[in-house]
């Protein structure tokens, strides 16, 4: 028998979690072929409501299932893990200012970096999809000084995703037919959806819808607050649409991206397109043999520039206020 592939998962009881678990169980993440360990972490307070999920994960009988840890101790449940999933993240509560939202962050993921770094698998790739995930990333990479950094990112697939759903609907074709599309800069409202480098059937995106209005007034603002439409609809933030990208995500840097195609993912930046060194943002990348590279050569012209710029200066600030509060 195979030995089964270790995937942590934090916020484990909360509502992403409760699409995720399932899907990742079933398969969706590693195939119908490869044994999957579940090693969920939660607050102490909430390991109650995940022991009935456990339960039903249990009734399941899910045939790719190889077994549930769950704990409260990042230090036991991150032990051995090849992926770790950070969706387990401190809300924005009434009249919280920024710092102290990062503040309380960083007393997560600072102390799950080191667990990581101390315990987690030689091959760990984490991916960061509680918010503020950009900078949630960047602390728990730099607490994590023995894994490379390039095993840490954060999800930008949903607004990925959301964004070639809009074109399509826009457009009238498949999904299928998008190509090339890119998320830049922050996991925010300032992240930038960008048509300029998709393909739609072969053609340039941003030619085929042929409306600079639609594009700059419409497409990127409904993209870019998606989120807070679903709250409005739904009386909760979006889950399972976060668990899919969650999965998308992952399985993208296991498998890789397709030719001719790219994905976007907030990883480090080394300086491309003007994004400062040192900041997790997202770029268009390609993934090949377990590895992600930023696509290069792309042509920034002014608009594009101005909304990169304005989003990694909020990553930039971010960076700064979590280095006052010596996080990083
Ligand atoms: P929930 O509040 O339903 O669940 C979060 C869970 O995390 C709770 O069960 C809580 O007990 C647990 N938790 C808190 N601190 C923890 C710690 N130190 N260790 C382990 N677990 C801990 O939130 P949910 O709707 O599941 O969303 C989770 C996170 O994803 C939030 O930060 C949310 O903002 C973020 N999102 C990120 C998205 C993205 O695209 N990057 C989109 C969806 C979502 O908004």
């Amino acid at each position: 028998t195979t030995t089964p592939v270790k995937v942590a998962v934090t916020g484990a009881a909360g509502q992403i979690g409760y699409s995720l678990l399932f899907r990742l169980a079933s398969g969706a993440l590693l195939g119908p072929d490869t044994p999957i360990q579940l090693r969920l972490l939660e607050i102490t307070p909430a390991l109650k409501t995940l022991e009935g999920v456990v339960m039903e994960l249990d009734d399941c009988a899910f045939p790719t299932l190889a077994g549930v840890e769950i704990g409260d101790d990042p230090n036991v449940i991150f032990d051995g893990v090849n992926h770790a999933l950070l969706v387990g993240a401190r809300p924005r509560g009434p009249g919280m200012e920024r710092g102290d939202l990062l503040e309380a962050n960083g007393g997560i993921f600072a102390p799950q970096g080191k667990a990581l770094n101390a315990h987690a698998a030689s091959d760990v790739r984490v991916t960061i999809t509680g918010n503020p995930a950009n900078t949630n990333a960047l602390i728990a990479m730099s607490n994590a000084p023995d894994i490379p950094t390039e095993r840490f990112s954060a999800l930008t697939r949903l607004d990925h995703n959301r964004a070639i759903s809009q074109l399509a609907a826009k457009l009238g074709v498949p999904v299928t037919e998008i190509k090339k599309m890119t998320i830049w800069g922050n996991h925010s409202a300032t992240q930038y959806p960008d048509l300029f480098h998709a393909e739609v059937g072969g053609r340039n995106a941003a030619e085929a819808v042929g409306d600079q209005d639609w594009l700059a007034n419409t497409f990127i603002p409904t993209v870019a607050k998606r989120g807070a439409a679903i709250i409005e609809a739904r009386g909760s933030s979006s889950a399972a649409s976060a668990a899919s990208a969650t999965i998308d995500h992952a399985r993208t840097w296991i498998d890789g991206t397709a030719e001719g195609d790219w994905t976007s993912m907030s990883v480090l930046s080394d300086g491309s397109y003007g994004v400062p060194e040192g900041l997790i943002s997202s770029f268009p990348v390609t993934v090949s043999d377990g590895q992600w590279s930023i696509v290069q050569g792309l042509e920034i012209d002014d608009f594009s520039r101005a909304k990169i710029d304005a989003s990694t200066a909020e990553l930039a600030e971010e960076r700064e206020a979590v280095k006052g509060l010596g996080l990083i």
